[in-house]
């Protein structure tokens, strides 16, 4: 199964719209720190290495990009010796101090608290996150690839039979490109100049 998200942002009211109906399922708090290159050799490539409350994962791009359109989808690995591989090295010691000896080190740091809710299908994701940025998230699952615009589709006719009103305008930054907009504009430049969009 391929997990279809769809990012929104959302005002106050139209979050309480989000959820009606919607069973909640649980509350979290977890805190991600990304790591990459000074020249940004993974990000540059869509690719996400972090840990997530001290956990190595690594999400990469699957199938084809539509970065513009936003239904890219991900693919993730959990395990530090499949991760560097991934990377193209061996680890000596940890994965930890294998990524700092090559020249990966942490470029953000942020807090998330996250309330899951479903509703039929649909997974429902609302993020605050520490820097003061809010960003909620309907995900679907689909068989294969060929679902991909259908799913999408599917996530805009949920949200807009919510009673929310969806601009199919910008491009909805994720938080980790939100914070890199935020406080490394050189690097948010790279990332619009390798990506060959506007971000
Ligand atoms: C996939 C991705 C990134 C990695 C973080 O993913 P994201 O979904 O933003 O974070 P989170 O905390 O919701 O992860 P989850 O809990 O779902 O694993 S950072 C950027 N991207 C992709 C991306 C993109 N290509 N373009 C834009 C504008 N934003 C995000």
């Amino acid at each position: 199964m391929i997990e279809i998200e769809k990012k929104f942002i959302l005002q106050s009211d139209d979050r309480v719209r989000l959820i009606a109906g919607a069973t909640f399922l649980v509350k979290k708090i977890f805190t991600d720190v990304y790591y990459d290159t000074a020249d940004h050799v993974l990000t540059k490539k869509d690719i996400w290495l972090r840990t997530r409350e001290g956990k190595f994962e690594l999400k990469f791009p699957v199938g084809i990009a539509d970065r513009k359109r936003d239904i890219t989808s991900y693919d993730e690995i959990e395990d530090d010796a499949l991760i560097a591989r991934k990377l193209d090295f061996e680890i000596v010691g940890s994965l930890g101090e294998t990524l700092l000896s090559r020249g990966y080190y942490p470029f953000a740091a942020i807090a998330t608290t996250r309330l899951k809710y479903e509703k039929d299908e649909f997974h429902i994701d609302i993020d605050d996150a520490d820097f003061g940025y809010a960003v909620s998230k309907v995900e679907l699952m689909v068989a294969s690839e060929h679902d991909r615009l259908l799913a999408s589709q599917r996530i805009l006719d949920f949200v807009a039979a919510q009673g929310i009103a969806v601009e199919n305008g910008p491009v909805i930054r994720g938080k980790v490109v939100e914070y890199i907009k935020r406080n490394n504009p050189d690097h948010f430049q790279a990332l619009e100049k390798a990506w060959g969009i506007e971000l």
